[in-house]
């Protein structure tokens, strides 16, 4: 027995004509014009579909299968012509990303290191050749470390050569303790000899500050390198000789150097090391004044700090220096005024 089908779901029986006008669809909006007119919301199959309900129970059991396969075969074809469609501008786009090696690459902007962090590594590599070793320490630093064991008491007047930047804080369990931002890296040296025992051969670079005004050779805040060596028999001559080679290594045979006396308490003798200037060659200028940049502090170390850390002064001898590292810097490159280093001016930066 035949069965009559039912008009709308002779649509199943259309399938040939309906795959050839979608293959005709070749733009967007004809695609989707398709699209509307048989799987839209108020489309053919979805007539298709409600139809089915008013159909008898055997008839839906015959046509609900066909229908059903129908839709399936129908968004198959149209995803299939969709993808068609988009795959020129898939290609086009895959080509706009295409890697030509052949073209000259783009130009790496290296960095670089600051020109003053370059000189405190010529300067530990310097002392680190005569067999030194390098340590650092805090810039927020106790008082204790910063004067009282460098044999600097509260209400001592040498407190004065150092302009002191107060933390506003004190150690609340040990009443007095105050905080500082090192003014020196002369602090390391109570530091190392509490923890260890001579022979002590070692470099500290690290920042300092200082509350006072700047000039063509201050900062208020710049760099040193502390040196100290404690061992049996070191004498005045270990210290020279030592600072004589730094400058060697650091500037060169032909550089001259001055050592003259100078006042720290805590050395004795202490010294003060000064290079000719690079401006007037030793003649005297506006930035060095009688022809000399003094670079460094130096001297022995006084009996007081040895006892203050539990040295014996009777069994132990040794010498200490604090280099400023821009001095060092300006000497070197030849830099009239020390504020450039730190005037973030790349045009400046760059030269190193
Ligand atoms: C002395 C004896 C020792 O046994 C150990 C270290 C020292 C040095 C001592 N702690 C000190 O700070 N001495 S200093 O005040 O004369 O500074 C040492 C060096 O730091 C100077 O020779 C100078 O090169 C540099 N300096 C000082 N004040 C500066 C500065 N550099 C830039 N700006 C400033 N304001």
């Amino acid at each position: 027995m035949t069965m009559q089908l039912p008009p709308d779901i002779s649509l199943v029986s259309e399938l040939h004509a309906i795959e050839a006008e979608l293959a005709a669809a070749t733009n967007a909006t004809a695609l989707e014009a398709w699209r509307v007119k048989y799987l839209g919301r108020r489309g053919r199959l979805s007539q298709l579909t409600q139809q089915l309900g008013s159909l008898s129970l055997e008839q839906r059991r015959a046509f609900g299968p066909l229908v059903n396969d129908a839709k399936r075969t129908l968004e198959d074809l149209f995803a299939a012509a969709q993808r068609a469609l988009q795959e020129p501008k898939a290609a086009r786009e895959s080509a706009a990303h295409h890697l030509d090696v052949t073209l000259p690459g783009k130009p790496v902007t290296l960095g670089r290191l600051h020109p003053i962090t370059q000189t405190v590594r010529e300067i530990c590599a310097a002392f680190q050749g005569m067999g030194f070793d390098v340590a650092e320490g805090p810039e927020v630093e106790w008082e204790r470390y910063n004067f009282d064991l460098l044999n600097i008491p509260r209400d001592h007047p040498a407190r004065d050569m150092w302009d002191t930047l107060w933390i506003n804080w004190t150690d609340p369990n040990e009443e007095g303790r105050r905080m500082l931002l090192r003014t020196h890296t002369s602090p390391m040296q109570g530091r190392i000899m509490e923890q260890a025992k001579p022979p002590i051969r070692v470099v500290v670079p690290g920042k300092v500050f200082r509350h006072e005004a700047t000039d063509a050779r201050h900062e208020w805040h710049f760099f040193q390198v502390e040196g100290l060596a404690v061992d049996r028999g070191i004498t005045f001559a270990d210290l020279k000789g030592t600072l004589y080679e730094f400058a060697r290594r650091i500037f060169g045979a032909d550089r001259r150097v001055r050592f003259r006396c100078d006042y720290f308490p805590f050395v004795e003798p202490g010294v003060e090391m000064a290079i000719d200037c690079f401006l007037c060659k030793g003649e005297g200028c506006s930035l060095c004044g009688d022809g000399w940049i003094e670079i460094m502090g130096a001297g022995m170390v006084h009996p007081n700090v040895f006892s203050a850390v539990g040295y014996d002064p009777e069994e132990y001898t040794g010498f200490a220096f604090g280099i400023g590292a821009e001095r060092v810097a300006m000497l070197k490159h030849g830099i009239d005024d020390i504020r450039r280093f730190y005037a973030n001016d790349l045009r400046f930066l760059r030269q190193f």
